[in-house]
């Protein structure tokens, strides 16, 4: 899953993206070097951004949703936590809803569930703006993890969403700190328990930086290393800004896995 941010604050590619050629070239790039889907996101969820409207989020999103599924006819997942936004993406042609909220906006499990769309359900406790402030845990952070994801999933089969639809992401860099990032990661086959797939993004967040003491130009090698440990770890879908890097990383790995397996 290539990222393609339409934000004008996104933190790793501020603001280049925002108009709807540079979207198109970039999403054609991230598709010619192996990406299977483009996760197409308005709303800059970084530590500390400040909220949008949705209907600066649509603004932003439609015309590039529209644009990849016509143009290119490209699998676009939307991120975005806001039920205006998931019904017209729906409308538009997008083919998965990402919501780093997993569906608790007023609104949202009904949207989602009325799209008939796949829904990734994302684990982050509070906001993008206050996430960061003390993240703290009662209970080891991959059994939070588990609980919260387990509840979100039993909310949206109340709702009427099937489980085939439904994916799950740990939300590395949300509300975590790097250590309980970096245990997630370790355990994160405590959430296979959960039988449905597994989606990571760990591409250049800041888990990278504090432990490599990298800028964030500088967290490719790191996160390459994150993206085969979490493919060995169950991870089915990866969420990245380098797709060819990634996809060579994620085919070697996989290449390892399958030793053996049809003889
Ligand atoms: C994630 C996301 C993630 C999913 C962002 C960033 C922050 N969606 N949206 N998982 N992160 N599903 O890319 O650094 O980890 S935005």
């Amino acid at each position: 899953m290539g990222i393609l941010n339409v934000t004008p604050d996104s933190f790793s590619d501020g603001g280049r993206h925002v108009a709807l050629d540079d979207a198109l070239r970039r999403a054609e790039q991230m598709l010619a070097e192996g990406a299977a889907i483009i996760d197409v996101g308005g709303e800059s969820t970084r530590p500390g951004a400040a909220p949008v409207s949705p209907r600066q989020e649509l603004d932003r999103v439609a015309p590039v949703v529209e644009a990849l599924v016509r143009e290119l006819d490209a699998l676009v997942s939307v991120d975005t936590s806001s039920p205006e936004v998931m019904r017209e993406s729906a409308a538009l042609g997008a083919g998965m809803i990402n919501d780093v909220r997993a569906l608790r906006r007023d609104g949202a499990l009904q949207a989602a569930a009325h799209s008939g769309l796949p829904v990734c359900l994302m684990h982050m406790l509070g906001e993008p703006g206050d996430m960061q402030v003390a993240p703290h845990y009662e209970v080891p952070v991959e059994e939070a993890v588990a609980d919260f994801l387990e509840a979100r999933v039993a909310a949206c089969l109340a709702a009427g969403l099937r489980p085939e639809r439904l994916l799950l992401d740990p939300g590395f860099g949300f509300a975590k700190t790097v250590e309980h990032n970096l245990r997630l990661l370790h355990r994160m086959e405590r959430l296979q328990a959960l039988k449905l797939p597994l989606l990571v993004g760990m591409s250049r967040k800041s888990m990278i930086g504090k432990v490599l003491e990298r800028p964030v130009e500088e967290r490719l090698p790191g996160g390459l290393a994150l993206a085969a440990l979490a493919v060995e770890r169950g991870a089915r879908i990866l969420r990245v800004h380098d797709v060819g890097p990634s996809v060579d990383a994620i085919n070697m790995t996989w290449a390892v896995l399958q030793e053996g397996c049809d003889s």
